[in-house]
């Protein structure tokens, strides 16, 4: 059988080696790979054969993007064919700045576009949330200050047009209302949302695979829950990448005495120069410093 006889859809869920295969009319099948790899991520395109109520993936289209995570052991995708990123913080629980980078990192490595959302307005610790977000916006990436069940209807407001004709990844720590903002928009996916306290207490997270949500019925629009994350491993990237990946050293690397800077000691450094001047957060340096180490010990 040619590839062309195959029925095509679109990976909408995972679960282990199970997947949940979307047709063009909306049908859902839980299908299988093919074989004992299974390589499939959600947003995949593929193409499959009935087997039964089943089905088998016989073949998974060339992605346009990829963003995912590898540590020393294991590479962990988490969504395949994005038209942007939206990180997801809140003003509770703290957020860690270096997850934060790191995912920004992955994305501009995978050439996902991205932006951040800070949600729980309502919370009083949302004053110091919004002073730490103050180096990413001054690095050019948006960030929206939303209450996503304080005050849903100014939070629709705010992010909708920005998800419109989009599929649009939600990622963020555990908590912060990923799926809080997926109920928001698709009022009948019901993805489960937690209790913070003890989602926190018992280290668990409420969602724990990623799904694609329809948020229209012509279905251009999509937004994709995942579970919280709390690692990010970089190894998918050079050492000498990273400062080409953050914008903001980026930026200040043109000053540089040497092409080949890796700002940490060199003199006539734009970069630490930058720093000493304020131009650069000691926070996003100290993380900058923290990813090449951990990028050089290979
Ligand atoms: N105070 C406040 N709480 C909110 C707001 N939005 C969501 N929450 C609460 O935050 C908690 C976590 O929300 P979820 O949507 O489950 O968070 P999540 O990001 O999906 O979490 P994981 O699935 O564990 O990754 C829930 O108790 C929500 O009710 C808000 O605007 N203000
Ligand atoms: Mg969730
Ligand atoms: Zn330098």
């Amino acid at each position: 059988m040619t590839a062309i006889e195959l029925d095509v859809g679109l990976i909408v869920a995972g679960h282990g080696r199970h997947y949940v295969v979307e047709t063009p009319e909306g049908r859902r099948v839980t299908c299988h790979p093919r074989g004992k790899k299974s390589d499939c991520v959600v947003g995949d395109r593929v193409r499959w054969q009935a087997s039964g109520d089943e089905g088998v993936i016989e073949h998974v289209e060339p992605r346009r993007n990829l963003l995912f995570r590898q540590d020393e052991w294991k590479t962990k995708s988490f969504a395949a064919n994005l038209d942007q990123l939206l990180v997801l913080v809140a003003a509770r629980p703290v957020f860690s700045e270096s997850q934060l980078s790191r995912a920004l990192i992955a994305a501009e490595s995978a050439e996902i576009p991205v932006r951040i959302a800070l949600n729980k307005a309502d919370l009083p610790e949302i004053g110091a949330a919004r002073d730490r977000l103050v180096p990413y916006s001054q690095m050019g990436i948006e960030v929206h200050e939303v209450a996503l069940k304080a005050a849903p209807e100014a939070a629709r407001a705010r992010l909708a047009p920005l998800l419109d004709g989009r599929a649009t990844l939600v990622l963020g720590p555990s908590g912060t209302g990923k799926s809080t903002l997926i109920n928001l928009l698709a009022p009948d996916a019901g993805a489960q949302i937690g209790d913070v306290s003890q989602a926190l207490n018992s280290g668990r997270h409420t969602t724990t695979s990623t799904r694609w949500y329809w948020l229209d019925a012509s279905k251009s629009t999509a937004l994709i829950d995942s579970p919280g994350f709390q690692e990010f491993g970089l190894r998918q990237i050079d050492a000498q990448q990273l400062p080409g990946l953050m914008p903001d050293v980026r930026e200040h690397a043109k000053a540089c005495r040497f092409y080949n800077c890796t700002h940490r000691q060199e003199p006539e450094c734009g970069v630490q120069a930058a720093v000493t001047r304020g131009d650069i957060s000691e926070t996003r340096y100290r993380i900058y410093r923290e990813i090449f180490d951990e990028l050089s010990r290979r």
